[in-house]
């Protein structure tokens, strides 16, 4: 296929540097098993819409209603993608021109609030996002956050903290999902909290979006206002986002995406959007969204026999948080020896972590792209195996240790090619055993 691997002797003849680093980024793709549970592989149709000539396209404002001429294949891919993403996610209005999750969430202050006023969302070390009002962003710096929790018992979100913050202070916003919750949310208990004080319910389902899709987690429609997604997590599209709600709101999320936040969407991306929400529609979807979350569980379990502390005692869905305090080594070491060892995660805050977010205590690591590469839940007691040997290894400072694990995560890793790769991964399984 001309978009796999070595699409990129074009490449290589303009730009020699770039098309050997890309050329990198596929060979460790391809060596690595990505556990980072907001990564994913994009399909070669969705990478192939990415890279095509709507990047050379300028559309400022909506479909029939913009500021350039030549629209005809611009509005239609944009009116493509939203239908596809009203009708999967069963929404009145969808708004596919967000060029992040981050501004999705901007846009969603512009439209309903005034610098100052209050909004709440979970607090970040305790499994939020920084655009739910954490400080350092500006969501926390220029409206007035409230920050709930999960209870230290349980790991769980505190509804109860939930509730009486929200009586306490009158949000006018209130924000449920976050980066690190590795458990079902519960929609219905935050639209009742919501309703009870006359805020808005907005759901941030950046993460489980393709589960909710795939329909192994509870839907928010129905129950949150707005919902705020990315599309490049375990829905498996391009980098970019979208905003759902009723049509009640849809005016004023359109005017703070454009032109309040915005200038031109990058059709490119709608168009990968588009082609990733059609694949999210196909049956096959459906058991790719069960193999995460069986996946998830089996890794949970075979961590927890080894030892391990796992947030909340383990997994409703594709992410796993361990807090590594017990295991007497914190999570960036770990996380660095992972990756040297072939399995990529990331260092992050446990909740109630005493250690700075630079140096945290915990690892989160996800199944979305082993799901992908179709690494089943009978993979996972070995993967738990390498990631309880490299977090002993490290321990004990033994590096050797993480370069012999490393050969066999190669070999296992090329086993199951990432999407569009497949021959270049039994090349390289060639190349090592000869
Ligand atoms: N960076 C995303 C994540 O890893 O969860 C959130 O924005």
């Amino acid at each position: 296929m001309s978009d796999t691997p070595h699409e990129s002797p074009f490449l290589a003849s303009v730009d020699p540097e770039i098309s050997a680093l890309i050329e990198a980024e596929e060979l460790r793709e391809a060596e690595k098993l990505r556990m980072i549970p907001s990564e994913n592989y994009a399909s070669p149709a969705v990478r192939k819409a990415t890279g095509s000539v709507l990047t050379n396209k300028y559309s400022e404002g909506y479909p029939g209603r913009r500021y350039y001429e030549g629209q005809q294949i611009a509005d239609r891919v944009e009116e493509v993608a939203a239908e596809r993403a009203r009708d999967l996610f069963g929404v009145e209005h969808a708004n596919v021109q967000p060029y992040s999750g981050s501004t999705a969430n901007l846009a969603i202050y512009l439209a309903f609030l005034n610098p100052g006023d209050t909004v709440m969302g979970m607090s970040l070390p305790m499994g939020g996002h920084l655009t739910h009002g954490w400080g350092v962003s500006v969501t926390g710096k220029w409206f007035n956050a409230v920050r709930y929790g999960v209870k230290p018992e349980t790991g769980r979100v505190d509804l109860d903290e939930v509730r009486a913050l929200a009586k306490e202070h009158r949000p006018r916003i209130i924000f449920c999902g976050g980066t690190a919750i590795p458990r079902i949310i519960d929609f219905a208990a935050f639209a009742e909290i919501a309703e009870e004080v006359d805020a808005l319910l907005v759901a941030d389902v950046a993460h489980i979006s393709g589960l909710i899709v795939g329909g192994v987690h509870p839907s928010p429609a129905g129950y949150a206002s707005v919902i705020s997604t990315t599309t490049h997590k375990t829905l498996r599209g391009p980098r970019g986002a979208m905003l759902l709600s009723d049509v009640e709101y849809a005016g004023a999320l359109d005017r703070a995406v454009f032109p309040g936040l915005q200038g031109g969407p990058h059709d490119n991306t709608t168009a990968a959007i588009a082609v990733a929400l059609h694949e999210a529609s196909q049956p096959d979807f459906k058991d790719y969204a069960r193999r995460i979350v069986a996946d998830a569980k089996v890794l949970a379990e075979s961590l927890i026999e080894r030892g391990f502390d796992l947030v909340s005692g383990g997994t409703d869905n594709h992410l796993i948080l361990i807090d590594l305090t017990s295991k007497g080594v914190p999570g960036k070491p770990v996380a660095k020896a992972l990756d040297r060892a072939g399995i990529v995660v990331n260092y992050n805050t446990v909740p109630f972590d005493p250690r700075k977010p630079f140096d945290p205590s915990g690892i989160r690591l996800g199944t979305p792209a082993l799901a992908t590469r179709g690494i089943g839940p009978e993979e996972m007691p070995r993967i738990a195996g390498w990631i309880d040997e490299v977090t002993e290894a490290t321990r004990r400072g033994d590096e050797d240790t993480l370069d012999r694990i490393r050969g066999e995560v190669r070999e296992f890793a090329l086993e199951f090619p990432p999407p569009g790769f497949a021959e270049e991964c039994s090349r390289l399984a060639l190349e090592r055993s000869t």
